[in-house]
């Protein structure tokens, strides 16, 4: 005996069929139909434009392409999620960080997108930018996940550019990587390493060292796996050689503010014999705002600097006032315009990569989306630096090459 409702679903399928032949009459269905481009172009002039509130949610409304499926796929700048965040030693909840920032992203479009403290639009320049979606991370196993954010990493920087201008400029695609917690540097650097076939230096903004000796985490039950966590991730970076640190270059933390290990500057010292500069929350009064912070910046990379330089911004580098769903907390950040300010202040810097991480939207309390719409903007200042920087190496690459062409004509006189 079957069930009534089979019996009603059936009866109903065999009208629904008869109707349809019934009606066949009336036109050929519209899948049929011959479309004219003309008539494509009105749709889309009708139906084509998205509001900030309308549309499947990708960052800035960009075109989103599983990018890490598709190999043909070319982009100057991918937007990548990272949504990994086992390595945390306080709250969970950054896997959900990506998902947030795209959402807080909504009022940032190709049509209003253009930044007035950059000068430029970064979605209407040179660049092809893609939201090219997630890295399906496992939450279940953090030594594969791990390998797994690598493969992505160097997949998807080792293509080739989309626009001629990145061809010309002989460079490979920028990746900025939505997190997740801070453990994705890691696996970022390691696969720019590989990329760019040198260590990188490194541009951190953080209440956090992140350089810790992973044996500072006291503990009796001994593990390597462990030392892969979202605060040693830089020890572990210099560990393996990925970073350029050295006296002349030397890699950056700014923001800084967190309590150290045991009684004493010790954590400092490690930090320092790993080669960094350290420059504090507070350094923000003292070195007259943010401009001053910048200036530092720029003053320890050495200016524009061709060197490669990764980019990762800990949200939590901002005041918990102003971020509050993070990983770990620490009162008496930045605010988020003296960060947009530092950011346009160091645009000269050659961003290879970067990253923004730490983003935990469950604790960003009451919908204000506070936490993941400080992320959107900072992901848009580094869009719009790294389309900014590009025109500055071509304008110097034509101009390079005019003045060899000039110096041969005069070579020939
Ligand atoms: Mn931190």
């Amino acid at each position: 005996m079957l069930p009534g409702y089979v019996i009603w679903l059936t009866l109903a399928y065999y009208v629904s069929s008869a109707l349809v032949l019934a009606c066949g009459g009336h036109g050929s269905p519209q899948t049929q139909k011959e479309w004219t481009q003309d008539e494509i172009d009105a749709l889309e002039e009708k139906w084509g434009v998205d509001w900030g509130f309308t549309g499947i949610s990708t960052f800035a409304h960009l075109e989103h392409v599983k990018c890490l499926t598709m190999p043909t796929e070319l982009f100057d700048i991918a937007i990548v999620g990272a949504p990994f965040d086992t390595g945390v030693t306080y709250r969970p909840g950054a896997r959900f960080g990506p998902r947030a920032i795209r959402a807080a992203s909504a009022r940032q479009t190709s049509f209003r997108g253009f930044n007035p403290r950059a000068g430029i639009n970064p979605y209407q320049n040179w660049a092809r930018i893609l939201d090219c979606g997630d890295i399906p991370v496992t939450p279940m196993d953090n030594a594969v996940a791990l390998r797994q954010m690598t493969a992505a990493f160097e997949e998807l920087g080792t293509r080739d550019p989309a626009s001629s201008a990145s061809a010309y400029l002989q460079q490979r695609p920028r990746l900025v990587t939505l997190g997740g917690d801070h453990s994705l540097a890691l696996p970022a650097l390691r696969a720019l390493r590989r990329i760019h076939g040198r260590p990188l230096r490194v541009l951190h903004f953080d209440a956090h060292l992140d350089t810790w000796h992973p044996a500072k985490y006291p503990s009796a039950w001994a593990s390597d796996q462990a030392r892969f966590n979202h605060g040693s991730v830089f020890w572990l970076a210099g560990e393996e050689g990925l970073l350029a640190n050295n006296a002349s270059k030397p890699s950056v933390h700014a923001g800084l503010r967190t309590r150290l290990s045991g009684d004493d500057f010790g954590d400092y010292e490690d930090d320092s014999a790993q080669g960094w500069v350290r420059i504090a929350a507070d350094d923000v009064d003292d070195l007259g705002g943010a401009a001053g912070v910048a200036a530092r910046i720029m003053d320890a990379f050495g200016g524009s600097t061709d060197d490669p330089v990764y980019l990762s911004v800990d949200i939590d580098v901002l005041d918990p006032a102003f971020a509050p769903g993070t990983g770990t907390p620490e009162p008496g950040g930045w605010t988020t315009r003296e960060l947009i300010r530092v950011l346009r202040g160091v645009e000269g810097l050659n961003l290879v990569g970067a990253d923004v991480v730490e983003v935990a939207p469950a604790y960003d309390g009451g919908g204000g989306e506070a936490t993941a719409l400080a992320a959107a903007q900072v992901v848009f200042e580094i869009l719009s630096s790294m389309v900014k920087r590009g025109l500055v190496d071509m304008a110097r690459t034509s101009t390079r090459e005019e003045d060899e062409e000039e110096g041969r004509v005069k070579d020939e006189l």
